[in-house]
C-alpha cells in the first residue's frame, strides 16, 4: 500500500488537465445566458481566470482556444500574456458551426466553395497554433443531416474524406490533428463523424498525426465509455479527452458529477494502459459550461475532480486484480476494483498540494483570496463565451 501511494503522488504530481477559454464566458442554454458579474471580457481575461484555477490546483498550465470566438490581432501577444501568467495556449478548436453558409454542410458540403472555405478556416487556426506554440487542432465537424433522404450519406463521407485530407496535409511535423465525434445534435438524423469509429476510419485514412477525440457528452446513454477508451489506446489513437458530465443529452456539467463512478473506470483504463504520463499523448482537456454556477470555481472543483477519480485508479492493486481476474474470481476482481473506488483520496491529494507548496483545498484557498470580488468591481460588461454572441 505505502508503494501504491508513493508512486500514486508521483504520478498525480505529473497529471495535467486542460482548461476551455469558453468556460470563462458568459454561457447558458438555447432558452437563456446568464450574466455573471466580473466575468471575463476578451482573451485576455480569459488567461487571467483560467491561470487562477493553475494557482491553487498547480494543475491546470495550459487553455484551449475556439476560433473565432477567442479572435484577437495578435496571438504572439496572447501567447506571451498567458507565459506571464504561467500557463501557455493548448489546443485551438476550429468552429464550423456559426456561418449561414454551413447550413447544409461544411467539410462535408455539396459545394466545393462552401468546402474550400471550410478548409480555408483550418488553415487559419493552423496558424494560430504556429504563432502561439499550440500542437494541437481539434476539429468537432457539427455535419449532419435531418432527414432520411436528404443527402447521399456516403458521398458526404467521401467530401469529408478529402477535405481532411487537405487540412491533415497543411500540418507541421510536430502538430497533430484531434478529430471528435458526437451521435447527435446539432442534426438529428444522422451526423456525418457520429462516434469513434467512424472517426477513427478517418484518422487511420490520414495517418499518424491524427487522433480521436473522446468529449464524454457524446454517446448515447448507458454506452460503455471506458470501452472505447481501452480500444482507442490499444490502437494509439485516443488524443484527447473533452471532459464533462451529462445527465441526458450534451450536458456540459461539472466532470464527475453525475457520475464519479464513471468517470474512475474511464481513469482506470488510463492508468492501467499506462497513458497517463503525458509522453502518452493523451491530452486530458475539460469542455464545460458554468451557466448558473461561478465560473473560476467550477474549473477548480472540475480539476479537483479529475484529480480524485485519477489517484483512485492509480490505488487500484493491479498485481491483486490480474490474479482475481485469471483465476476467474469474479467478486474479488470486482472487490478490487471497488476498494479503490471506495477509498477517500481526498487527504493524499491535500499532501500532494502540500509539498508542492499549495494550499490542500485550492476551492477554499480561492474563494479567500478575493479575486472574485476584485473581478466583479473592476470588470463591467462581460460577454458571452461564444453561443448566440
Ligand atoms: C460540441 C463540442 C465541441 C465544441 C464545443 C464547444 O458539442 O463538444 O467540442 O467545440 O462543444
Ligand atoms: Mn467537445
Ligand atoms: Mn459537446
Amino acid at each position: 500500500m505505502t508503494d501504491l501511494r508513493s508512486s500514486a503522488l508521483a504520478a498525480l504530481a505529473e497529471q495535467t488537465v486542460e482548461l476551455p477559454s469558453w468556460a470563462f464566458g458568459n454561457s447558458g442554454t438555447r432558452f437563456k445566458v446568464f450574466g455573471q458579474p466580473g466575468v471575463a471580457r476578451d482573451p485576455f481575461e480569459k488567461l487571467e481566470d483560467a491561470a487562477q484555477v493553475h494557482r491553487y490546483t498547480g494543475a491546470a498550465p495550459r487553455v484551449s482556444l475556439h476560433i473565432p470566438w477567442d479572435l484577437v490581432d495578435d496571438y504572439g501577444k496572447l501567447a506571451a500574456h498567458a507565459r506571464d501568467l504561467g500557463v501557455e495556449i493548448g489546443a485551438i478548436n476550429s468552429n464550423l458551426f456559426q456561418d449561414d453558409e454551413y447550413r447544409l454542410g461544411s467539410l462535408t458540403s455539396a459545394d466545393p466553395a462552401t468546402r474550400r472555405r471550410a478548409v480555408e478556416h483550418h488553415a487559419q487556426c493552423i496558424e494560430v497554433m504556429r504563432q502561439t506554440g499550440s500542437t494541437d487542432l481539434k476539429i468537432w465537424l457539427p455535419d449532419g443531416t435531418n432527414y432520411p433522404g436528404q443527402d447521399d450519406l456516403r458521398a458526404r463521407q467521401d467530401r469529408l474524406a478529402d477535405s481532411l485530407q487537405q487540412v491533415y496535409a497543411m500540418l507541421d511535423p510536430e502538430q497533430r490533428v484531434l478529430l471528435e465525434y458526437k451521435f447527435f445534435e446539432p442534426y438529428f438524423y444522422a451526423m456525418d463523424i457520429p462516434d469513434w469509429g467512424t472517426s477513427l476510419v478517418h484518422c487511420l485514412a490520414l495517418g499518424d498525426q491524427a487522433t480521436v477525440v473522446l468529449d464524454t457528452g457524446h454517446h448515447a446513454p448507458g454506452t460503455n465509455i471506458e470501452f472505447i477508451v481501452m480500444q482507442l489506446l490499444r490502437v494509439g489513437r485516443l488524443g484527447a479527452f473533452d471532459f464533462n458530465s451529462r445527465n441526458y443529452a450534451d450536458d456540459d456539467l461539472i466532470v464527475g458529477s453525475a457520475d464519479p463512478f464513471q468517470l474512475f473506470r474511464i481513469m482506470n483504463e488510463i492508468v492501467a494502459a499506462d497513458a497517463l504520463r503525458p509522453e502518452s499523448g493523451v491530452n486530458f482537456m475539460l469542455d464545460q459550461c458554468h451557466n448558473i454556477e461561478p465560473k473560476i470555481p467550477g474549473q477548480i472543483r472540475s480539476v479537483m475532480n479529475v484529480q480524485e477519480a485519477t489517484a483512485k485508479a492509480l490505488l487500484v492493486d493491479r498485481d491483486a486484480l490480474r490474479e482475481a481476474q485469471l483465476s476467474g474470481d469474479v467478486l474479488g476482481a470486482h472487490g478490487v476494483l471497488m476498494d479503490a473506488y471506495s477509498t477517500d483520496v481526498r487527504p493524499l491529494l491535500a499532501e500532494l498540494r502540500e509539498s508542492e507548496g499549495l494550499d490542500p483545498d485550492p476551492y477554499a484557498a480561492y474563494a479567500r483570496s478575493g479575486h472574485q470580488e476584485r473581478i466583479a468591481r473592476e470588470r463591467v460588461g462581460g460577454r458571452q463565451a461564444g453561443w448566440g454572441a
